[in-house]
């Protein structure tokens, strides 16, 4: 008996590779989540950038909670079980009136897990939609294999690499996501996505979560996962602590090392050797 999805959102997953829209809190949560990332920002001079986009989970208490809250991690159970990681988290912020833009790519070109039982959750923290640059898939390309992708380091891509895939995409068939704050959709790690520029006056915020069931490994290098439900009989991943204070300095600590060592599998075979790198670092770039 499913926790959170029905059995049509299920069948839909894995037919078309994504879900949506599920809510998973109120309107008003996710724009006071909004409100903590700005007013960290305000309080730092601008737009969180670079490393600290990455497993942001391990930086803000907010965050560590978003990605154990029950509505989410239930609807990942539905999907992979009761044994799951939270294996990163990626803010995905387009500022308004700003040509960043993600290209079509699957997730899983250089994530170095060894199986594509990987599933995002990627929870608006403003509307998505098409007038601000929302993500938009095709349906059914989960089920293709891992598909050549070519390195492109556009200046505006969202993407580490800014990769894409290295085949004709059928954009008519393309499906946007539209979600309201507070609202999920769930894509697979083989999905072929991507996103326009934001035109809007507004940012446009998503918060993605990437879960994986604990018998999912690592194979390009050590990495580590924040446990969120059930029991790791595995082994594959370091277990990461959580945080109990915003910013705590232990955690900047740790969350350097981590990022640094995952810098080094996302860009592995490239001569970027960390987030900080001026050829990977730009005010947009997310992941
Ligand atoms: O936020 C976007 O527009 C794209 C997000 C994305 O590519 C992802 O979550 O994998």
């Amino acid at each position: 008996m499913p926790k959170v999805l029905t059995q049509q959102q299920i069948d839909t997953f894995h037919r078309d590779g994504c879900v949506f829209p599920i809510r998973v809190m109120s309107e008003a949560d996710a724009t006071a989540l909004r409100a903590q990332l700005e007013t960290f920002e305000r309080d730092t001079g601008g737009p969180l950038k670079g490393a600290l986009r990455h497993k942001s989970h391990l930086l803000f208490t907010w965050l560590a909670d978003l990605v154990r809250t029950p509505k989410v991690v239930d609807a990942i159970e539905d999907l992979y079980g009761p044994n799951l990681f939270c294996w990163t988290t990626n803010f995905f912020i387009k500022e308004a009136n700003n040509p960043a833009f993600v290209s079509w790519h699957q997730d899983s070109t250089y994530w170095g897990l060894d199986k594509p039982d990987v599933v995002t959750a990627w929870v608006a923290l403003t509307p998505s939609n098409k007038a601000n640059g929302a993500m938009g898939f095709i349906p059914g390309t989960h089920t293709s294999d891992q598909i050549p992708h070519r390195d492109t380091f556009a200046k505006n891509n969202l993407l580490t690499r800014g990769q894409e895939v290295a085949v004709d995409v059928d954009e008519s068939k393309a499906v946007t996501i539209e979600l309201e704050p507070g609202e999920m959709s769930l894509h697979h790690v083989r999905l072929v996505h991507g996103s326009p520029p934001n035109p809007s006056n507004d940012r446009r915020i998503g918060f993605a979560i990437r879960y994986i069931p604990t018998y999912v490994a690592q194979i390009a290098g050590d990495d580590s996962a924040t446990l969120v439900r059930g029991v790791d009989a595995f082994h594959h991943f370091e277990h990461e602590p959580r945080p109990t204070r915003d910013m705590d300095p232990a955690f900047l600590e740790l969350h350097h090392k981590i990022a640094e060592r995952n810098a080094q599998i996302l860009y592995r075979g490239t001569d970027v050797k960390s987030y900080d790198d001026p050829k990977a670092l730009h005010d947009n770039r997310a992941v």
